[in-house]
Order: C-alpha cells, then sequence, then structure tokens
C-alpha cells in the first residue's frame, strides 16, 4: 500500500493492556515491513520527561512533550504507537490538532478499574488504596475516557492476540495499511 506515517495514540488506565497491545501490534507491523517506534514510560519518562511526575500540569506537559516527539517521528516516516495513560482529553485532543487529520488514531484500551486492580502487575494499586501513590490514576486522581476513539479496544473481553487482530483490521479498513 501506499507509504503512511501515522500514530496510534493509545489510552486507558494503568494495566489496562497499552504497552502488551502496543508491543505485540509492533512486532505485527514489523514482521509486514513496516517502520515502527514504540513511545513509552521506558524511553520517555525515563529520559526526555525525567524531570516530571504525575500531578496535573506535569502529566499535561508530558502528553504535550510525547505529542511533539511523535509529530517528529510521523515526519521522518515511522508509524508511531504511544502508550501513555493520558488521562486529559484536552491534552489527547491537542495532540491530534498539531497533525494532520488523518494522521492521529485514538485507541481506547477499555478495561474496568475493578480489573485493572485486579490484575495489578506491579502491586500499584495496592500501593494507591493504602495512599503510598498520591494522584493514582483512577484511584485519586481523574481518568477522562475517549467520547468519540477511532477505536475501542475491550481487554476484559477480549486477548491481547485478539485486539491486535482488531486492530489490523480497522487499519486496513480505513486504508491505513
Ligand atoms: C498513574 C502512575 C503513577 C500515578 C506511577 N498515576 O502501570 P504502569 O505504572 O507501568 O503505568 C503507569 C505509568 C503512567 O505513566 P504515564 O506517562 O503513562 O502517565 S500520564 O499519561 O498520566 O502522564 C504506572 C506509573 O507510571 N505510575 N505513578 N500517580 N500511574
Amino acid at each position: 500500500n501506499k507509504h503512511h506515517s501515522f500514530i496510534l495514540w493509545f489510552t486507558g488506565l494503568s494495566a489496562s493492556g497499552k504497552s502488551s497491545i502496543a508491543n505485540a501490534l509492533a512486532q505485527t507491523l514489523f514482521d509486514r515491513g513496516k517502520q515502527v517506534y514504540i513511545l513509552d514510560g521506558d524511553n520517555i519518562r525515563h529520559g526526555l520527561n525525567q524531570d516530571l511526575g504525575f500531578k496535573e500540569h506535569d502529566r499535561k506537559e508530558n502528553i504535550r512533550r510525547i505529542g511533539e516527539v511523535s509529530k517528529l517521528f510521523i515526519d521522518s516516516g515511522q508509524i508511531v504507537l504511544t502508550a501513555f495513560i493520558s488521562p486529559y482529553r484536552e491534552d489527547r485532543d491537542s495532540v491530534r490538532k498539531i497533525v494532520e487529520k488523518d494522521e492521529f488514531l485514538e485507541i481506547y484500551v477499555k478495561c474496568s478499574i475493578e480489573e485493572c486492580e485486579k490484575r495489578d502487575p506491579k502491586g500499584l494499586y495496592e500501593k494507591a488504596r493504602r495512599r503510598e501513590i498520591p494522584q493514582f490514576t483512577g484511584i485519586s486522581a481523574p481518568y477522562e475516557e475517549p467520547l468519540e476513539p477511532e477505536i475501542v479496544l475491550d481487554t476484559e473481553k477480549f486477548s491481547i492476540e485478539q485486539c491486535v487482530d482488531q486492530l489490523i483490521d480497522a487499519l486496513s479498513e480505513k486504508n491505513h495499511i
């Protein structure tokens, strides 16, 4: 298909499955010869954004910078996958506005707070309940669900593999791949 760069912006609660799905999708796209790059906590919050924490202002600045970096990756011809909670609708919409109309796909990784808390792979929810982590998304800080995401993935109903299949189908349908 034609050469096309775009951002797949994954948003959702901690432990909803954003990173797992982004990583699995990246592998699938790579196998199809696509140039893909993932931005996540590992390469952004530990580097460029190590000066930022989790207060509202810091999260907003986190997302703003990630948006700008994503735009650069688009310019360089990559498919960019971002995996951040990005809890504020306004911040996600701001990123949407700095790229071309068809270059931003918001993917809501949907999973209830109850299920995320049950999964708790890093024990963060437990700490948040004990007030050891302040302003934890879903417990003591807000998460604003997307109102019109391009794609919704329900990780309570579907496996990572099924979600990747749904993404590939959606991307083909939209002529993005
Ligand atoms: C939410 C937090 C917090 C607080 C640390 N609230 O499951 P994780 O560990 O790996 O993913 C979470 C990650 C969230 O960073 P983001 O850059 O995605 O957040 S945002 O978009 O809101 O800026 C969690 C960990 O960092 N973490 N403290 N208070 N998640």
